[in-house]
């Protein structure tokens, strides 16, 4: 047995507030397992332990100022080390350099290079320098299209394993764009979005702002949701305002991260620590409250939707318990969100598919000679974008007031791709401009693509109208859900030969059973029937999709 202390990393600023403490004396530590919470003016980081063993004192308390070096806390390993009188500054760097955190924290805070002059017009908005070479993933988006940003307002939020940062917007203007969507992992230099800079708004600047860390001032409402994203289903950023001091949270990463794998919405934890910090125990009181409440009053978000009651599954039998995976999170929240905010219509039918069957066979070796392979899917997507630019409204979305409905004159279309990490949409755009061939080659690209998990956030996005084929597994039809806010979505099940009256006698006809859903407040039944009549028509004469 001995004691050694654990010391303050190089953490990139001159001198970091204690803010939060995350273990306590007797707790039994890990390398690695963050021991407090330090704040400077710019960054909030987790100081790692690095050590082994028990916590037998801490040697600083909440609101000390630390500086590199000093130490933190004493812990009783299992085997002897130098006492930490004997550190000499070899073994300090040698903690240092087993300390993850503190490499990002020092770099995250690093000086962005003065690389920008921010002229009047469009402003491409890049991700600065953030510290590490690796993806960080997005895991808020502080802004929506359409509102305005001063400059050093937070345009989203990246969040590595164990820092937050913030990115702000290095010039004031008026979003144009949002390129990236939450669950996408950037990289420095990355496309965040367009700004339109305007004369009476922005001064030229001198330098890109600096990231900050989980600095107070992430906006809510929510905690960050996982929204969609590298998403399953394209994201959706909620209609927000850029920030207000109101909407102020104060929580570390940890705390923010516990709280998403639980759905708390962190704007409604009373947060116990300094500044009105949100901690870990706030939320378990948090969560102790809400299950002390009857079951009738527990409702989630407001909506009047009871919470479906915990159960103890292990009281039946043997059980076991896996994290969903980041896209499996997406996709929940998604899911969930399209299912309690449309109103769901789902219409089916069958498209006699036999010419086509025949005539895509009849292709088989040209495909092969091309090098790509033509699946039902082409012609799906052909047909829908044909019926999607004669019926408007299904490549429409409904305006977030709800007010009303914006048309899209260009006819991007989401297909589903069911991979290894989950559910992932990439998006194939102006399909009423492209030929089947190239049609069949980027559905294997894209497809590969999310499967390698490589796709970019901008593969994933823009789609008007989603395809959910479920045709190579089997199944004569299914209620796909929309991707909103998209209006509509067309499932396809597996094709299969019928006996079909053609007016004299039976004939065996190749059908493809199609299912269609569509957002209810925009679109009718008659319109539904339309679109699917068309789609029918064209997938049982492809002939007419060639006009
Ligand atoms: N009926 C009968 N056979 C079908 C079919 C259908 N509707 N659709 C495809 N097939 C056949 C293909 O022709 C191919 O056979 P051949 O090689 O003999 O031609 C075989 O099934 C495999 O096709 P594929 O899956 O490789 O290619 P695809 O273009 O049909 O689909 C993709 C590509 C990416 C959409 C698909 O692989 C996939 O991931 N589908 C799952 C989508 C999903 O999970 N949806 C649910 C979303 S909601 O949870």
């Amino acid at each position: 047995m001995a004691k050694q202390q654990v010391i303050v990393p190089d953490i990139g600023a001159d001198a970091a507030e204690v803010i939060e403490w995350m273990v306590q004396v007797g707790d039994e530590v890990a390398v690695d397992d963050s021991l407090l919470v330090l704040e400077s003016d710019k960054a909030s980081m987790e100081v790692p332990s690095t050590l082994a063993g028990t916590v037998v004192e801490l040697l600083v308390k909440i609101g000390d100022s630390l500086t590199e070096g000093a130490a933190i806390i004493v812990v009783e390993t299992a085997h002897s080390a130098p006492e930490p009188a004997q550190l000499t500054e070899e073994t300090v760097e040698a903690v240092q350099a087993e300390t993850p955190v503190q490499a990002e924290a020092q770099e995250a805070v690093a000086e962005v290079p003065d690389n920008q002059t921010v002229s009047i017009g469009k402003h491409s908005v890049l991700v600065p320098d953030i510290g590490t070479d690796d993806a960080v993933e997005v895991i808020e988006l502080s802004v929506s299209v359409g509102d305005e940003v001063l400059e050093g307002d937070t345009l989203l939020v990246l969040e590595s394993d164990k820092a937050s940062m913030e990115i702000p917007a290095d010039a004031s203007g008026k979003v144009l764009e949002i390129a990236v969507v939450i669950g996408a992992s950037l990289k420095q230099g990355d496309l965040i979005g367009v700004l339109e800079v305007a004369d009476n708004r922005s001064a030229p600047q001198t330098s890109v702002q600096e990231p900050k860390l989980d600095v107070p001032e992430v906006m809510s409402p929510a905690p960050a949701e996982p929204k969609a994203a590298a998403v399953a289903s394209a994201p959706v950023a909620e209609p927000k305002t850029a920030s207000s001091s109101s909407d102020v949270v104060y929580a570390g990463p940890a705390v923010r991260k516990l709280a998403r794998e639980f759905s708390i919405p962190l704007e409604q934890v009373s947060g116990s620590g300094p500044r009105g910090r949100v901690l870990k125990e706030d939320l378990h009181i948090f969560v102790e409250q809400r299950l002390a409440k009857p079951e009738s009053e527990r409702v989630s978000s407001g909506a009047g939707i009871p919470t479906v009651p915990a159960v103890d599954f292990s009281q039946f039998g043997p059980v076991r318990e896996e994290a969903l995976s980041k896209i499996g999170k997406v996709t929940a929240t998604n899911m969930q969100r399209s299912w309690l905010n449309v109103p769901h219509v789902t219409q089916y039918d069958d498209a006699d598919v036999t010419d086509l069957e025949a005539f895509r066979v009849s292709l088989k070796d040209d495909a092969a000679r091309r090098g790509t392979k033509l699946t039902p899917l082409p012609f799906l997507l052909k047909a829908c974008a044909v019926a999607l630019k004669d019926n408007p409204k299904f490549n429409s979305s409904l305006s977030p007031d709800s007010e009303s409905v914006i048309y899209k004159e260009y006819v991007h279309i989401g297909f589903a791709v069911d991979t290894p990490a989950g559910l992932l949409v990439p998006v194939i755009r102006d399909v009423d401009k492209k030929g089947l061939w190239e049609l069949a080659e980027e559905v294997l690209e894209l497809a590969a693509l999310a499967r390698d998990k490589k796709l970019k956030p901008a593969q994933m996005q823009g789609a008007c109208f989603t395809i959910s084929s479920l045709g190579a597994l089997g199944g004569k039809g299914f209620t796909p859900i929309v991707n909103a806010p998209e209006v509509g979505i067309l499932g396809v099940s597996k094709s299969s030969v019928q006996p079909v009256w053609d007016g004299s006698g039976f004939a065996p006809r190749t059908m493809l059973p199609l299912c269609l859903s569509y957002d209810h407040r925009v679109i009718n039944g008659a319109d539904g029937g339309r679109f699917m009549n068309q789609v029918v028509d064209l997938l049982s004469d492809i002939r007419r999709l060639t006009l």
